[in-house]
């Protein structure tokens, strides 16, 4: 998971990732977590299963994020997220304000057009609203966004990082951010939204078209086997996770192709992730450096059943009969076990 922007791109103030490992957090617990309806988990942007939710289209299923100020984007403001949707019904994305008077909020329309009304502060509309002259293709993940820049005035939509409407509505508005945002469903309002969605990004600026693209992937899982940013031994296997990755010992048999270390009259035993030697029968030590006769003199208990594990011990090994056998080395006053067919 890519958790930080480059050095000159700004912070956001909340990316929401939605996807299995986060479900509804903030990727760096900032904002409050978000209180979900009936959704479901399901395929994100970058291919990996748990990647996103499925909004289903009816009144509970939804997402609010509650907005204690670290939402509020009053003046310039870029929202966006990864949206794949499934009819052109139209549906709230971003939606300040749960119910009742609009403030900001950027939608789906009828047509399946990315739609957005910035409104100010006191729920009025200060300008018009506007959508793409495009219907955004069903059933394909886009990178979609809305922008409004108080300095300039200008506002822009986009799409997989080119800003495809562009707007001057006039500086200085103070925007209707101030409330809670709703994904998919507005609680008074009969349109939902069917669609699965990733990444919601916020930002208190108004982004220009490089920085959405360099913002892409955030909140996205990255691939660390795919991209070779594991660590994972030569002999493992890389696994990719949301979030991170793991590495899963390949078991190479140590003993079969004699990369083992295990003294000569020892037996090697091939695990996972490696290999374990015993000392023959009759013999005493660790397997590796020693495997020594038992000498006479040295005292044997029955504790070494318990001390070898032998209850674990794999079928071959035990299906040779051996078991073992606790011996203390009066000598040197060393408890150690071998093994006493
Ligand atoms: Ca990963
Ligand atoms: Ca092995």
């Amino acid at each position: 998971m890519t958790l930080l922007a480059a050095p000159n791109i700004p912070e956001a103030r909340a990316i929401f990732p939605l996807n299995s490992f986060f479900e509804t957090r903030e990727i760096t617990n900032k904002q409050p977590q978000g209180i979900r309806g009936d959704l479901s988990l399901a395929t994100g942007p970058s291919g990996g299963a748990g990647g996103s939710y499925q909004f289903f289209g009816h009144p509970n299923s939804y997402i609010e994020f509650p907005n204690d100020g670290g939402l509020d984007l009053k003046n310039s403001i870029t929202l966006l997220c990864w949206l794949y949707f499934e009819n052109t019904r139209a549906g709230p994305i971003f939606n300040y304000k749960s119910s009742g008077k609009w403030a900001v909020h950027v939608w789906i329309n009828g047509h399946g057009k990315l739609y957005v009304h910035f409104r100010n502060r006191e729920y009025l509309s200060t300008s018009y609203p506007f959508w793409t002259n495009q219907s955004l293709a069903t059933h394909k993940w886009h990178y979609i966004g809305a922008s409004y820049d108080y300095i300039t005035g200008m506002a822009s939509l986009w799409v997989n990082g080119v800003r495809v409407v562009e707007e001057n509505i006039g500086a200085g508005i103070t925007l209707g951010t101030q409330d809670n945002v709703r994904v998919s469903v507005k609680a008074d309002d009969t349109r939902y939204l069917t669609a699965r969605i990733a990444a919601m990004q916020f930002y208190d600026v108004a982004l220009t078209a490089e920085q959405i693209n360099k913002v892409k992937n955030l909140g996205l899982d990255e691939d660390e086997c795919q991209d070779q940013k594991h660590n994972c031994d030569v002999n493992a296997q890389c696994n990719n996770t949301l979030g991170s990755y793991n590495c899963t010992c390949l078991n190479i048999d140590e003993c079969a192709i004699s990369s083992h270390n295990c003294h000569g009259v020892a037996y090697c035993f091939n695990n996972p992730g490696s290999f374990s030697c015993e000392c023959r029968k009759n013999y005493i030590g660790n397997g590796v450096l020693s495997c020594d006769p038992v000498a006479p003199g040295q005292e044997i208990f029955s504790e070494c059943t318990i001390y070898l594990g032998l209850e674990n011990r794999s079928p071959k090994w035990q299906a040779r009969g051996y078991f073992g056998k606790f011996i203390r080395n009066l000598t040197h006053l060393t408890n150690l076990c071998f093994l006493w067919g």
